[in-house]
């Protein structure tokens, strides 16, 4: 395998017009790879740290000068020369360079950033698709052929992405009826267009958020799920498009106390207003029901709806294998949502999808708010074989080009590609 020539990072922007970190590596037989780093909004509080300057007079406190400085300076330094064989010896040198338990010191967007350009400058190396090359160094297997993801759409928002009157930060549909990734997102097109026009017809704005879903002046998740169901039935998907949630919760907990459309509530009580909600609608799966510490919330609702619906931490474990463990010990959830930049390092992040899957959890891969044109995530999906996806609507670039590269990737895979729907 050839070593790593030179790294180069830069300030970019991302899809909120925020700077990130973008990297390019350039290996000694002349492969190149390029990755650049997503950003959260609502993040948990024990996510990896993201440098940012906080210098008010750039950009409002959020340049990211100091992470580039610190891949073009120390990482560099310590990377250039190396064999790029080995993603978790890479990686492996990359914690040992920071030092700390959130890479507060060199920061996990420089870090990242490094870590996903060697990957791509890896699989350039070797001729192979980016998803191929991941699948070869965390030997997946495809027995039974090799599965497409299906993807949770958020078309609907409200919580800390909008601000509408509605709590839960994502209403998303699911394509489940299909046997190809291209059919599916195909309905979820439709929905998202039928769901435009019975918005426009209500007299509410079709004006579309962070992720590019609608944001509509909608008071409760009744009339969220409401519209979703009209939408679905008018685009002739009845029963073919199903619901998710990622609630949020952390959003709108205070003092022990959820406040939601309206409602105040204890933690068990939310569990019986999510039960009420999946007995009138077909939900498949809810994210953060409860706060990232309310563990015994998440205990609650894995005893009362575990085997209704897929519950996922996302805040909970912010793809953190330790906070995961608990997770498993604490039987707190039944999936695991998987961020790249939450953790900071591909393989870190392979240990997390594999540490779900071992345990029979699904491990859902998913974008952050802040978004670039960046795929690596379609391909981690594909490549570890999570089965679902979680990249935002169906409008704007940095969502649509995770789409679109699923859809290449199903053309490239031919007749081995599946859709298999878990719900
Ligand atoms: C989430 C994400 C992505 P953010 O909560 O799941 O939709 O949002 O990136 O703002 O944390
Ligand atoms: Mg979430």
């Amino acid at each position: 395998m050839p070593s790593l020539l030179t790294l180069h990072a830069r300030q970019i922007l991302d899809s909120r017009g925020n700077p990130t970190v973008e990297v390019d590596c350039i290996l000694d037989d002349g492969s190149t790879g390029r990755a650049a780093v997503p950003s959260g909004a609502s993040t948990g509080t024990h996510e990896a740290l993201e440098l940012r300057d906080g210098d008010q007079a750039l950009y409002g406190g959020k340049s990211v000068l100091q992470a580039v400085k610190n891949v073009n300076d120390t990482i560099a330094l310590h990377l250039e020369g190396k064999d790029v064989g080995s993603q978790r010896e890479i990686d492996t040198l990359l914690l040992e360079l920071d030092g700390t338990d959130n890479k507060s010191k060199l920061g996990a967007n420089a870090i990242l950033g490094v870590s996903m350009a060697v990957c791509r400058a890896r699989a350039t190396a070797e001729k192979q698709t980016l998803w191929h090359s991941l699948a070869a160094q965390c030997k997946t297997r495809f027995h039974d052929g090799i599965h497409l993801p299906v993807p949770l759409m958020n078309v609907l928002n409200g919580g800390a992405h909008a601000d509408n009157g509605l709590s839960f930060q994502e209403c998303m549909i699911v394509p489940v009826g299909f046997d190809r990734f291209a059919e599916a997102l195909r309905a979820g097109v439709e929905t998202f267009h039928t769901l435009k026009s019975i918005l426009h017809a209500k007299g509410l704005t079709t004006a579309v958020g962070d992720e590019g879903g609608f944001a509509p002046k909608v008071q409760n998740a009744d009339e969220a799920f409401s519209l979703l169901l009209e939408a679905i039935k008018q685009a002739g998907y009845e029963g073919k498009v199903k619901l998710a949630i990622d609630a949020a919760a952390s959003e709108f907990f205070k003092d022990g106390v959820y406040t939601i459309d309206g409602h105040k509530l204890d933690a068990q009580g939310l569990v019986h207003f999510y039960k009420d909600l999946c007995a009138r609608y077909p939900i498949v799966s809810i994210e953060d029901s409860h706060s990232e510490d309310d563990w015994d919330g998440f205990i609650a609702m894995r005893q009362e709806m575990g085997h209704l619906v897929q519950l996922v931490g996302d805040d909970l474990f912010v793809t953190n294998p330790k906070r995961i463990h608990d997770g498993f010990i604490k039987n707190a959830a039944n999936a695991v949502l998987i961020k790249v930049n939450q953790i900071g390092t591909v393989s870190e992040t392979v240990d997390a999808i594999r540490m779900a899957q071992e345990q029979r959890w699904h491990a859902v891969v998913s974008h952050r708010s802040g978004e670039t044109e960046d795929t690596f995530i379609a391909h981690l999906a594909v490549g570890l074989k999570t089965g679902q996806i979680k990249t935002g609507s169906l409008s704007r670039t940095d969502r649509v080009c995770k789409y679109n590269e699923l859809l290449r990737i199903e053309e490239e895979i031919g007749a081995r590609a599946k859709y298999v729907s878990p719900f």
